[in-house]
């Protein structure tokens, strides 16, 4: 038999593995993101699962705005940040969207991304549809032109 000490040991074993199960479960593609993007940036990276070549640490990140993608490049690699991104992040912090657009100096379709959110495959997005590899600027709201 069991004593009261055994059973009581062995509910919190199973209490610490439910913890440990829970944050396995909160370890989603959205927080991997918030991990390589550094808080209050906007970032995007080449490829869908914020990962450029693999490389979840490849990303472009930009700080208050980004006037023309083309020239910039993601971290490490010599691949072009204009025209490519498939997934991205507003780790901005605080309350400030970000507005990306299709063309250069916010020129274009825009579309809002509010603060702590962001898009991991763009190639099946459907809000927003048709963004794969079109983002070439990019303004934190204070420093938006449209908005
Ligand atoms: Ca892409």
């Amino acid at each position: 038999m069991m004593g009261t000490k055994t059973r009581r040991v062995i509910a919190q074993a199973a209490a610490a593995a439910l913890l440990v199960g829970g944050g396995v479960v909160l370890a989603s593609p959205a927080q991997a993101a918030s991990s390589h993007c550094s808080v209050g940036y906007f970032c995007i990276w080449r490829d869908k699962d914020f990962q450029t070549d693999g490389v979840g640490t490849s990303l472009k990140s930009i700080y208050y705005s980004l006037a023309n993608y083309a020239g910039s490049y993601y971290s490490g690699t010599s691949f072009s940040a204009n025209d490519s991104a498939s997934s991205f992040w507003n780790r901005s912090g605080t309350s400030q969207s970000v507005y990306i657009y299709k063309y250069a100096d916010a020129g274009g379709v825009s579309f809002k991304v509010p603060a702590g959110s962001g898009r991991n495959n763009l190639a099946t997005s459907l809000d927003p549809a048709l963004w794969n590899d079109t983002i070439s600027s990019a303004y934190f709201q204070a420093y938006d032109p449209h908005h």
